[in-house]
């Protein structure tokens, strides 16, 4: 055991013995380790979801009425709130990402939880016309108990997203949060339990993707199983999501192009390609990896954000003053470090960055790097998730828009123009899940989020997102007074 505080495992309404495999917690910004999470294994695992279960079929969360269920998620949107400092140091000390990001991402949490709130106590069935003296009502019932398993990126952000849906639905929630960064979501918990959500209804589970999330995505007692992470995690959860016959959502990767036209003032466009390219140094699932940049302005727009990319400022993530932080993990350093060595050895040129570097001498950092390269390079095609960006030089429309779909991603795209008419033009071409238009990042819980291809399948977010924690009952009533069948004079008079 070491002398670090230890974040346990909220199951049934408290804090867990610690288990007795524990998995260290480090600072991607300092390399020291901050805290230890369990380790779950598999008879844990099982008697979680047992106890789970237990809890849907009381009914104490899945039968409350609506009111009760806003007057939770509105609960924990003002406990958020008021203890937002608290968790905006965890999430910095945790993801190495600059403390400003920080403070912009999680003061917009809480309203996730108050959308999602306002849907449950506001979503109504439907009544179909169905012929005949008949109604048929549509009803949306919870699906039972559902896993979610998130990722390191946005810890807080997509744990949330996705907690909200799936409660305000009704549901009974396992949550595995990311072995690299769980704390915050870890002190969710106790959060609820304080907003009034029944013990037992959301359980926080850690431990290693290939143990503790493999677990609890195979148990035939889990009714869906949610997954924001890499095509690779999706393609392990899939067979046994498919036998036992239950849905997915997956948010996976991206490769999201950027695409200037020569409407768009230079000045804007490098401001807006700093943002979409080096926001949690590009580890995020619609990080702006793909700057398309058409070629009447190329070389004055490229000369520009290579100055303002050199001049971004790389530090210690607590500083009010950083821009960049550091990635999750050494592991990330090299990822970026191989992509480069590719680029180059492909004919890419470097025009900045390249390489890792360090603050006070530690730290997972990598320079803000732009490499020019071509359509079809690996830089072009795969994802880094991390701050290497592939420049492109398109001469035409046509040519952006043939770029921006050659990849086997398709999640979030931006198109930078001050004309209308082109703006939606590539907007209808380019095959992707969100896109947008002289914007990039831009999210809202109202807005479903979610790509095509290997992106991923369904949404975060939105109704969509609300609807897919829920299966749909149809009730037929009948209320014609006739029997309805093995009567020959109702058939004589129905069929002749
Ligand atoms: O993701 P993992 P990693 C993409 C991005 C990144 C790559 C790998 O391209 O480079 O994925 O990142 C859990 N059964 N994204 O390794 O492993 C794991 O414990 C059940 C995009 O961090 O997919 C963690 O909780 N669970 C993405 C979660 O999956 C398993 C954000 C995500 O980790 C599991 C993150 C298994 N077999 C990565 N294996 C985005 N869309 O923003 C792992 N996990």
């Amino acid at each position: 055991m070491s002398n670090l505080p230890h974040k346990s495992n909220w199951i049934d309404g408290s804090h867990q013995q610690p288990t007795h495999q524990q998995i260290h917690i480090i600072n991607p910004a300092t390399e020291e380790k901050i805290a230890t999470i369990d380790s779950t294994p598999l008879e844990a695992v099982n008697s979680i979801i047992a106890s789970s279960l237990q809890n849907f079929s009381s009914g104490v969360w899945s039968k409350a009425n609506a009111s009760t269920r806003f007057g939770v998620l509105s609960k924990a949107a003002s406990l958020l709130r008021s203890r937002l400092p608290e968790f905006i140091d965890l999430e910095t000390q945790q993801t190495g990402r600059p403390i400003r990001e920080m403070r912009a991402q999680l003061a917009r949490i809480p309203e996730w939880l108050e959308y999602f709130a306002s849907l449950a106590r506001t979503h109504e069935g439907r009544v179909t016309p169905f012929k005949g003296p008949v109604v048929n009502t549509l009803t949306r019932l919870a699906l039972g108990v559902v896993v979610q398993i998130t990722p390191w990126n946005h810890p807080l952000l997509i744990a949330t997203k996705k907690i909200a849906a799936a409660l305000a639905a009704g549901n009974s929630v396992i949550v595995k949060p990311s072995e690299s960064a769980p704390l915050s979501v870890l002190e969710m918990g106790k959060l609820f339990k304080e907003a009034g959500l029944p013990d037992g209804t959301l359980q926080i589970v850690s431990g290693y993707g290939r143990e503790t999330g493999k677990f609890l995505c195979e148990s035939p007692f889990v009714s869906k199983i949610d997954l924001t992470g890499g095509l690779a995690t999706y393609e392990a959860i899939a067979p046994t999501a498919s036998k036992n016959m239950v849905p997915i959502t997956a948010e996976l990767g991206g490769k999201a192009p950027v695409c200037f036209f020569p409407s768009m003032p230079i000045e804007k466009g490098v401001k807006a390609a700093l943002f979409a390219s080096f926001i949690a140094s590009g580890q995020t699932c619609v990080t702006g990896s793909r700057l398309l940049i058409h070629s009447d302005i190329y070389d004055e727009f490229v000369k520009l954000l290579v100055e303002r990319t050199k001049a971004l400022r790389i530090g210690n993530p607590v500083d009010d003053k950083t821009q960049i932080g550091a990635v999750i993990s050494r592991t990330s350093v090299e990822r970026c470090s191989a992509f480069v060595s590719r680029a180059i050895s492909e004919g890419g040129n470097v025009l900045c960055g390249g390489e890792p570097t360090s603050v006070n001498g530690k730290g997972f950092f990598f320079a803000p790097t732009l490499i020019e390269t071509k359509c079809g390079s690996d830089l072009a095609c795969n994802e880094v998730f991390g701050p290497v960006i592939a420049l492109i030089k398109c001469q035409s429309e046509e040519e952006i828009i043939k770029v921006a779909n050659a990849t086997s991603f398709a999640l979030g795209v931006s198109v930078w123009t001050n004309d209308f008419s082109q703006a939606h033009r590539v907007a209808e071409r380019i095959d992707a899940g969100i896109v947008w238009i002289n914007g990039h990042h831009l999210n809202d819980p109202s807005s479903p989020w979610g790509g095509f291809k290997e992106s991923g399948l369904g949404k975060e977010n939105g109704i969509e997102a609300f609807e897919s924690y829920t299966k749909v009952k149809s009730t037929v009533i009948n209320y014609g007074q006739e029997p309805t069948w093995f009567d020959d004079e109702v058939e004589n008079a129905r069929y002749g």
